[in-house]
Protein backbone atom coordinates (compact mmCIF):
# COMPACT_ATOMS: atom_id res chain seq x y z
CA UNK A 1 0.00 0.00 0.00
CA UNK A 2 1.43 3.68 -0.83
CA UNK A 3 2.51 5.56 2.25
CA UNK A 4 1.08 8.79 3.31
CA UNK A 5 2.42 11.26 6.13
CA UNK A 6 1.15 14.75 6.92
CA UNK A 7 1.57 16.70 10.85
CA UNK A 8 -0.37 19.24 12.42
CA UNK A 9 1.06 21.93 14.63
CA UNK A 10 -0.18 21.82 18.00
CA UNK A 11 0.16 26.31 18.62
CA UNK A 12 -3.92 26.44 19.16
CA UNK A 13 -6.53 25.43 21.61
CA UNK A 14 -8.52 24.07 18.82
CA UNK A 15 -8.16 23.00 15.16
CA UNK A 16 -10.14 25.69 12.78
CA UNK A 17 -12.09 24.78 9.56
CA UNK A 18 -8.96 25.28 7.31
CA UNK A 19 -7.29 22.48 9.36
CA UNK A 20 -9.77 19.96 9.29
CA UNK A 21 -10.88 20.86 5.46
CA UNK A 22 -7.99 21.16 3.81
CA UNK A 23 -6.13 19.02 5.47
CA UNK A 24 -7.15 16.29 8.30
CA UNK A 25 -10.35 15.60 6.66
CA UNK A 26 -8.18 14.08 3.48
CA UNK A 27 -6.48 12.83 6.08
CA UNK A 28 -8.97 10.70 7.59
CA UNK A 29 -9.91 9.45 4.11
CA UNK A 30 -6.81 7.97 3.41
CA UNK A 31 -6.89 5.42 5.96
CA UNK A 32 -8.98 2.78 4.07
CA UNK A 33 -6.33 2.88 0.70
CA UNK A 34 -2.96 4.31 2.46
CA UNK A 35 -0.49 2.90 5.09
CA UNK A 36 -0.91 6.27 7.09
CA UNK A 37 1.55 7.79 9.48
CA UNK A 38 0.05 11.11 11.14
CA UNK A 39 1.33 13.09 13.79
CA UNK A 40 1.69 16.29 16.00
CA UNK A 41 4.39 18.36 15.36
CA UNK A 42 5.46 19.86 18.30
CA UNK A 43 8.81 19.83 17.52
CA UNK A 44 7.57 23.08 14.63
CA UNK A 45 5.24 24.20 17.22
CA UNK A 46 8.18 25.94 19.34
CA UNK A 47 9.38 27.47 16.44
CA UNK A 48 8.04 31.15 17.04
CA UNK A 49 8.03 31.17 20.86
CA UNK A 50 5.97 29.15 23.22
CA UNK A 51 4.72 28.19 26.74
CA UNK A 52 5.83 24.95 27.92
CA UNK A 53 2.76 24.43 30.17
CA UNK A 54 0.12 25.20 27.27
CA UNK A 55 2.15 23.71 24.38
CA UNK A 56 1.97 19.77 26.30
CA UNK A 57 -1.97 20.58 26.98
CA UNK A 58 -2.18 21.56 23.44
CA UNK A 59 -0.24 18.83 22.00
CA UNK A 60 -2.76 16.31 23.93
CA UNK A 61 -5.75 18.34 22.24
CA UNK A 62 -4.50 18.24 19.18
CA UNK A 63 -4.01 14.22 19.51
CA UNK A 64 -7.17 13.99 21.24
CA UNK A 65 -9.13 15.82 18.11
CA UNK A 66 -7.59 14.00 15.49
CA UNK A 67 -8.63 11.00 17.23
CA UNK A 68 -12.09 12.67 17.34
CA UNK A 69 -12.41 13.02 13.41
CA UNK A 70 -11.94 9.59 12.97
CA UNK A 71 -8.11 9.06 13.31
CA UNK A 72 -7.84 5.42 13.59
CA UNK A 73 -4.99 4.01 15.59
CA UNK A 74 -5.26 0.91 14.99
CA UNK A 75 -5.27 1.73 11.25
CA UNK A 76 -2.83 4.48 10.90
CA UNK A 77 -0.01 5.35 13.41
CA UNK A 78 -0.63 8.19 15.34
CA UNK A 79 2.33 10.09 17.25
CA UNK A 80 3.95 12.86 18.27
CA UNK A 81 6.95 14.47 16.80
CA UNK A 82 9.57 14.72 20.11
CA UNK A 83 9.18 11.70 20.80
CA UNK A 84 10.52 10.16 17.74
CA UNK A 85 14.42 11.74 17.84
CA UNK A 86 14.91 10.65 14.27
CA UNK A 87 13.29 13.51 12.84
CA UNK A 88 16.15 16.29 13.68
CA UNK A 89 18.36 13.67 13.39
CA UNK A 90 17.59 13.59 9.61
CA UNK A 91 16.69 17.07 9.84
CA UNK A 92 20.58 17.83 10.37
CA UNK A 93 21.56 15.64 7.28
CA UNK A 94 18.91 17.71 4.70
CA UNK A 95 19.84 21.08 6.51
CA UNK A 96 23.80 20.28 5.17
CA UNK A 97 22.39 19.51 1.55
CA UNK A 98 19.79 22.92 1.60
CA UNK A 99 21.35 25.83 -0.03
CA UNK A 100 21.05 29.39 2.57
CA UNK A 101 19.20 31.19 -0.24
CA UNK A 102 16.83 27.86 -1.39
CA UNK A 103 15.49 27.90 2.17
CA UNK A 104 15.44 32.21 2.39
CA UNK A 105 12.88 31.74 -0.44
CA UNK A 106 9.91 30.51 1.34
CA UNK A 107 7.30 32.37 1.06
CA UNK A 108 5.80 31.64 4.65
CA UNK A 109 9.33 32.24 6.79
CA UNK A 110 9.19 35.72 4.41
CA UNK A 111 5.89 36.89 5.69
CA UNK A 112 6.48 35.64 9.40
CA UNK A 113 9.78 36.96 9.78
CA UNK A 114 8.79 39.80 8.52
CA UNK A 115 5.98 39.90 11.26
CA UNK A 116 8.64 39.14 13.85
CA UNK A 117 11.27 41.00 12.93
CA UNK A 118 14.55 39.39 11.05
CA UNK A 119 16.17 39.67 15.21
CA UNK A 120 13.74 38.23 16.38
CA UNK A 121 12.55 35.50 14.11
CA UNK A 122 14.49 32.18 15.43
CA UNK A 123 17.17 30.08 13.27
CA UNK A 124 13.82 27.25 14.22
CA UNK A 125 12.22 29.28 11.76
CA UNK A 126 14.13 29.62 9.23
CA UNK A 127 15.06 25.55 9.22
CA UNK A 128 11.55 24.72 9.78
CA UNK A 129 11.04 23.63 5.76
CA UNK A 130 13.91 21.10 5.90
CA UNK A 131 12.70 19.62 9.60
CA UNK A 132 9.41 19.16 7.60
CA UNK A 133 11.10 17.28 4.51
CA UNK A 134 12.83 15.01 7.45
CA UNK A 135 8.90 14.18 8.70
CA UNK A 136 8.23 13.31 5.41
CA UNK A 137 11.36 11.71 4.11
CA UNK A 138 11.49 9.48 7.10
CA UNK A 139 8.59 7.25 6.48
CA UNK A 140 9.27 7.58 2.88
CA UNK A 141 5.73 8.91 2.18
CA UNK A 142 4.15 8.65 -1.43
CA UNK A 143 2.24 11.24 -0.49
CA UNK A 144 1.48 14.19 1.80
CA UNK A 145 -2.19 15.30 2.58
CA UNK A 146 -2.09 19.41 3.12
CA UNK A 147 -3.38 22.73 2.26
CA UNK A 148 -2.64 24.91 -0.44
CA UNK A 149 -0.20 27.23 1.47
CA UNK A 150 2.14 24.56 2.01
CA UNK A 151 2.72 23.38 -1.72
CA UNK A 152 5.93 25.27 -2.02
CA UNK A 153 7.14 23.32 1.60
CA UNK A 154 6.50 19.80 -0.33
CA UNK A 155 8.76 21.39 -3.18
CA UNK A 156 11.64 21.53 -1.11
CA UNK A 157 11.24 18.40 0.80
CA UNK A 158 10.72 16.76 -3.37
CA UNK A 159 14.13 18.79 -4.45
CA UNK A 160 16.05 17.22 -0.94
CA UNK A 161 15.19 14.13 -1.73
CA UNK A 162 16.40 14.10 -5.04
CA UNK A 163 19.52 16.27 -4.52
CA UNK A 164 20.52 13.24 -1.65
CA UNK A 165 19.44 10.23 -3.74
CA UNK A 166 21.83 11.92 -6.66
CA UNK A 167 24.61 12.86 -4.33
CA UNK A 168 24.30 9.55 -2.10
CA UNK A 169 22.57 7.03 -3.45
CA UNK A 170 19.12 6.64 -4.17
CA UNK A 171 17.72 6.50 -0.39
CA UNK A 172 14.28 8.61 -0.31
CA UNK A 173 10.79 8.58 -1.83
CA UNK A 174 10.21 11.62 -3.28
CA UNK A 175 7.06 12.46 -2.51
CA UNK A 176 3.84 13.83 -3.97
CA UNK A 177 1.59 16.41 -2.74
CA UNK A 178 -1.72 15.85 -2.12
CA UNK A 179 -3.80 18.88 -2.75
CA UNK A 180 -7.76 18.66 -2.85
CA UNK A 181 -8.33 21.71 -5.08
CA UNK A 182 -11.80 22.37 -3.70
CA UNK A 183 -11.02 23.24 -0.51
CA UNK A 184 -7.38 23.54 -0.48
CA UNK A 185 -7.92 26.97 0.97
CA UNK A 186 -10.84 27.88 3.29
CA UNK A 187 -10.69 31.77 3.75
CA UNK A 188 -11.31 33.94 6.55
CA UNK A 189 -14.75 35.25 7.34
CA UNK A 190 -13.47 38.18 7.77
CA UNK A 191 -11.25 38.72 4.94
CA UNK A 192 -12.44 36.53 2.42
CA UNK A 193 -9.51 36.37 0.28
CA UNK A 194 -7.02 35.39 2.88
CA UNK A 195 -6.32 31.97 4.27
CA UNK A 196 -8.00 31.61 7.31
CA UNK A 197 -4.80 31.23 9.78
CA UNK A 198 -4.06 30.69 13.66
CA UNK A 199 -1.22 32.77 13.42
CA UNK A 200 -2.59 35.87 11.23
CA UNK A 201 -6.76 35.80 11.26
CA UNK A 202 -8.55 37.98 14.02
CA UNK A 203 -10.73 35.34 16.08
CA UNK A 204 -14.15 36.78 14.03
CA UNK A 205 -12.03 35.52 10.62
CA UNK A 206 -11.70 31.43 12.28
CA UNK A 207 -14.36 28.89 13.01
CA UNK A 208 -12.58 26.33 15.34
CA UNK A 209 -13.76 22.91 16.07
CA UNK A 210 -13.87 23.30 19.51
CA UNK A 211 -15.84 26.30 19.94
CA UNK A 212 -19.45 27.11 21.15
CA UNK A 213 -21.26 26.67 18.21
CA UNK A 214 -23.63 29.84 18.96
CA UNK A 215 -20.50 31.46 18.72
CA UNK A 216 -19.47 30.01 15.16
CA UNK A 217 -23.35 31.46 14.07
CA UNK A 218 -22.51 34.42 15.39
CA UNK A 219 -19.34 35.06 13.64
CA UNK A 220 -21.05 33.07 10.08
CA UNK A 221 -23.84 35.82 10.82
CA UNK A 222 -21.04 38.87 10.60
CA UNK A 223 -19.34 37.12 7.60
CA UNK A 224 -18.59 39.71 5.40
CA UNK A 225 -20.12 39.30 1.84
CA UNK A 226 -20.25 40.90 -1.22
CA UNK A 227 -22.42 43.22 -2.84
CA UNK A 228 -25.39 41.81 -4.39
CA UNK A 229 -27.74 39.55 -3.38
CA UNK A 230 -27.84 36.18 -5.32
CA UNK A 231 -26.36 33.16 -4.10
CA UNK A 232 -23.38 31.94 -7.16
CA UNK A 233 -20.35 30.30 -6.66
CA UNK A 234 -17.34 32.74 -7.69
CA UNK A 235 -14.73 32.77 -6.04
CA UNK A 236 -13.22 36.25 -7.76
CA UNK A 237 -16.13 38.44 -7.57
CA UNK A 238 -17.72 36.78 -4.10
CA UNK A 239 -14.92 35.13 -2.43
CA UNK A 240 -16.91 35.64 0.42
CA UNK A 241 -20.27 33.86 -0.76
CA UNK A 242 -17.84 31.14 -2.44
CA UNK A 243 -15.98 30.61 1.12
CA UNK A 244 -19.43 29.56 3.05
CA UNK A 245 -20.87 27.03 -0.21
CA UNK A 246 -17.25 25.60 -0.09
CA UNK A 247 -17.85 24.74 3.67
CA UNK A 248 -21.14 24.57 3.44
CA UNK A 249 -20.49 21.74 0.67
CA UNK A 250 -17.56 19.85 2.18
CA UNK A 251 -19.33 19.42 5.76
CA UNK A 252 -23.08 18.55 4.55
CA UNK A 253 -21.75 16.72 1.39
CA UNK A 254 -23.99 18.56 -1.05
CA UNK A 255 -22.64 19.70 -3.82
CA UNK A 256 -22.19 23.10 -4.75
CA UNK A 257 -24.15 23.47 -7.58
CA UNK A 258 -27.07 21.66 -5.29
CA UNK A 259 -26.72 24.45 -2.47
CA UNK A 260 -26.91 27.25 -5.64
CA UNK A 261 -30.34 25.47 -6.71
CA UNK A 262 -31.58 25.70 -3.44
CA UNK A 263 -30.53 28.97 -2.33
CA UNK A 264 -32.14 30.41 -5.89
CA UNK A 265 -33.86 33.16 -4.98
CA UNK A 266 -33.11 33.34 -0.99
CA UNK A 267 -30.82 35.98 0.76
CA UNK A 268 -27.28 35.63 1.89
CA UNK A 269 -29.18 35.55 5.54
CA UNK A 270 -31.00 32.59 4.68
CA UNK A 271 -27.53 30.59 3.89
CA UNK A 272 -25.84 31.95 6.99
CA UNK A 273 -28.18 30.61 8.91
CA UNK A 274 -28.30 27.51 8.01
CA UNK A 275 -24.19 27.20 7.59
CA UNK A 276 -24.28 27.59 11.15
CA UNK A 277 -26.96 24.86 12.02
CA UNK A 278 -24.94 22.69 9.32
CA UNK A 279 -21.46 23.67 11.62
CA UNK A 280 -23.21 22.99 14.74
CA UNK A 281 -24.35 19.55 13.77
CA UNK A 282 -21.00 18.56 12.72
CA UNK A 283 -18.86 19.86 15.71
CA UNK A 284 -21.06 18.91 18.50
CA UNK A 285 -20.07 15.18 18.59
CA UNK A 286 -16.43 15.93 17.46
CA UNK A 287 -16.66 17.98 20.97
CA UNK A 288 -17.76 15.33 22.90
CA UNK A 289 -15.55 12.58 21.66
CA UNK A 290 -12.70 15.19 21.80
CA UNK A 291 -13.53 15.73 25.68
CA UNK A 292 -13.58 12.13 26.23
CA UNK A 293 -10.29 11.71 25.13
CA UNK A 294 -8.74 14.72 27.03
CA UNK A 295 -10.82 13.11 30.32
CA UNK A 296 -8.23 10.11 30.30
CA UNK A 297 -4.56 11.92 30.02
CA UNK A 298 -2.83 8.43 30.80
CA UNK A 299 -4.86 6.87 27.99
CA UNK A 300 -4.02 9.20 25.47
CA UNK A 301 -0.43 9.15 26.38
CA UNK A 302 -0.50 6.06 26.38
CA UNK A 303 -1.88 5.56 22.73
CA UNK A 304 0.72 8.03 21.58
CA UNK A 305 3.62 6.22 23.19
CA UNK A 306 2.64 3.01 21.27
CA UNK A 307 2.52 5.20 18.06
CA UNK A 308 5.89 6.64 18.54
CA UNK A 309 7.38 3.26 18.89
CA UNK A 310 5.74 1.74 15.94
CA UNK A 311 6.69 5.74 13.92
CA UNK A 312 10.17 4.82 15.15
CA UNK A 313 11.09 1.31 13.61
CA UNK A 314 9.97 2.51 9.86
CA UNK A 315 11.81 6.00 10.91
CA UNK A 316 14.94 4.30 12.27
CA UNK A 317 15.27 1.89 9.11
CA UNK A 318 15.34 5.02 7.19
CA UNK A 319 17.98 6.99 9.12
CA UNK A 320 20.10 4.11 9.20
CA UNK A 321 20.57 3.75 5.31
CA UNK A 322 20.90 7.60 5.30
CA UNK A 323 23.52 7.31 8.19
CA UNK A 324 25.12 4.37 6.09
CA UNK A 325 24.92 6.72 3.18
CA UNK A 326 26.67 9.88 3.90
CA UNK A 327 29.38 7.65 6.21
CA UNK A 328 28.28 8.13 9.09
CA UNK A 329 28.59 5.01 12.10
CA UNK A 330 25.74 3.95 12.45
CA UNK A 331 22.97 4.75 15.09
CA UNK A 332 22.96 2.98 18.33
N1 LIG B 1 -7.11 28.08 5.58
C1 LIG B 1 -6.71 26.86 5.27
N2 LIG B 1 -7.31 26.19 4.25
C2 LIG B 1 -6.92 24.92 3.94
N3 LIG B 1 -5.95 24.25 4.60
C3 LIG B 1 -5.33 24.87 5.62
N4 LIG B 1 -4.36 24.49 6.48
C4 LIG B 1 -4.11 25.51 7.34
N5 LIG B 1 -4.91 26.55 7.07
C5 LIG B 1 -5.68 26.19 6.01
C6 LIG B 1 -3.72 23.19 6.50
O1 LIG B 1 -3.82 22.64 7.79
C7 LIG B 1 -2.75 21.73 7.99
C8 LIG B 1 -2.17 21.91 9.35
O2 LIG B 1 -1.51 23.13 9.39
P1 LIG B 1 -0.44 23.57 10.43
O3 LIG B 1 -0.52 22.86 11.68
O4 LIG B 1 0.85 23.76 9.76
O5 LIG B 1 -1.08 24.87 10.73
P2 LIG B 1 -0.79 26.13 10.08
O6 LIG B 1 -0.53 26.04 8.60
O7 LIG B 1 0.21 26.71 10.96
O8 LIG B 1 -2.23 26.62 10.34
P3 LIG B 1 -2.57 28.00 10.11
O9 LIG B 1 -3.84 28.30 10.73
O10 LIG B 1 -2.43 28.23 8.66
O11 LIG B 1 -1.50 28.72 10.97
P4 LIG B 1 -0.47 29.79 10.54
O12 LIG B 1 -1.00 30.54 9.39
O13 LIG B 1 -0.45 30.52 11.79
O14 LIG B 1 0.79 29.03 10.27
C9 LIG B 1 -1.74 21.98 6.87
O15 LIG B 1 -1.81 20.93 5.95
C10 LIG B 1 -2.24 23.26 6.23
O16 LIG B 1 -1.98 23.28 4.85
Amino acid sequence: RPRVLSGIQPTADSFHLGNYLGAVRHWVALQDSHDAFYCVVDLHAITAGHDPAVLHQRTRRAAAQLLAVGIDPERSTLFVQSQVPEHPQLAWILGCITGFGEAGRMTQFKDKSQKQGSDRASVGLFTYPILQAADILLYQADAVPVGEDQRQHLELSRDLAQRFNTTFGATFTVPAAHIVKDTAKITDLQEPRAKMSKSSSAPGGIIDLLEDPARSAKKIRSAVTDTGREIVFDAEAKPGIANLLTIYSALSGRGIDDLVGAYAGKGYGDLKKDLAEVVAEFVRPIQARTQGYLDDPAQLDKLLATGAEKARAVAGATLRTAYERVGFFPPV
